[in-house]
């Protein structure tokens, strides 16, 4: 059996995923994102009521995003909805408790839609956040970035998108997109303080609470032809020579030479 890239803990009501494969920056491989989903079914039926999101106290790097050795070479969506991302994303989202992100290090691509869709953030104040989709040449899906636009306001989440530039936590938190900033000695209490508040909540008024704010987050009526269209823009952006270029830069580690087709 391979080796677990997570740890796991649960006690009184609330219940801690530490990603733990520091060699790979805790990537978000396939092998990862299946620990984390079994690790959210243990969750539920232990009665876990509060679930934490962090990664070992002191990492440079919280989370390296996607697996990029796992993104299609092209010609296929890279972002479809039984992508390992999505699939961890859904999962977030569908926790019957709020899932808190503590953030230690640099949080990239996928990682940061993550952790943007995590029911709170609380961040370092040496965090950052990059959303990488432009800097890999890759054609962002439409719940993707629905959870930026949700948690951003939208000249943030565009300059996120647009730049692939890493953003501080101070800035981010100034703008409301995380919930906190607070010094790496303090993070762990602060947010176990948290959810211990909210696991002595009535839990189903919680859940229930949280499915209906999932529910209007997504309420945004989209037209079968516009989806049909942003499916068909996307469509050309993963067959294009620069989505190639940029897995396979990213692969033999040098920089991509993208020419807009
Ligand atoms: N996928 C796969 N392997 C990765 C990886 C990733 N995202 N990030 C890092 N690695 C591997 C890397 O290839 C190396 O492997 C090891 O982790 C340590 O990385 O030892 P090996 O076999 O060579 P490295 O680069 O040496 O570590 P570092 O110098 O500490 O730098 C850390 C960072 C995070 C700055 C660097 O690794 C980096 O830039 N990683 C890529 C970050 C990124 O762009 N992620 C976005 C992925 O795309 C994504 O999520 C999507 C879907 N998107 O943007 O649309």
């Amino acid at each position: 059996q391979a080796p677990s890239l997570i740890l796991t803990e649960v006690s009184n009501g609330i219940g801690t995923i530490t990603l733990h494969h520091e060699a790979k920056r805790n990537a978000l491989s396939e092998h990862m994102v299946q620990e984390m989903i079994q690790a959210f079914d243990q969750f539920k039926q232990a009665g876990v009521r509060v679930a934490i999101l962090r990664a070992l106290p002191g990492v440079k790097v919280w989370s390296a995003g996607h697996d990029v050795t796992e993104l299609p070479a092209g010609g296929h969506d890279p972002l479809s909805w039984q992508d390992s991302l999505r699939t961890l994303i859904r999962e977030v989202e569908i926790f019957p408790g709020p899932v808190v992100a503590l953030i230690e290090g640099g949080v990239w691509g996928g990682a940061c839609e993550l952790v943007f869709a995590c029911d709170m953030v609380v961040a370092t104040p040496e965090a950052t956040f990059a959303a990488t989709p432009a800097k890999l040449g890759v054609p962002y899906n439409v719940t993707g970035l629905l959870t930026f636009l949700n948690v951003a306001p939208p000249h943030i989440a565009k300059e996120m998108l647009f730049t692939g530039r890493p953003m501080t936590a101070a800035r981010l938190e100034r703008q409301g997109v995380i919930n906190g900033v607070v010094p790496a000695e303090h993070i762990g209490a602060h947010v176990f303080e948290m959810a211990r508040t909210i696991a002595q909540n009535a839990p189903l008024a919680v859940s229930v609470m949280k499915e209906q704010l999932r529910i209007l987050a997504g309420a945004n009526a989209v037209s079968p032809g516009d989806f049909e269209r942003i499916q068909s823009l996307r469509r050309v952006v993963y067959n294009s020579h620069d989505y190639a270029e940029g897995i396979q830069a990213f692969k033999e580690k040098r920089l991509p030479h993208y020419h807009g087709e």
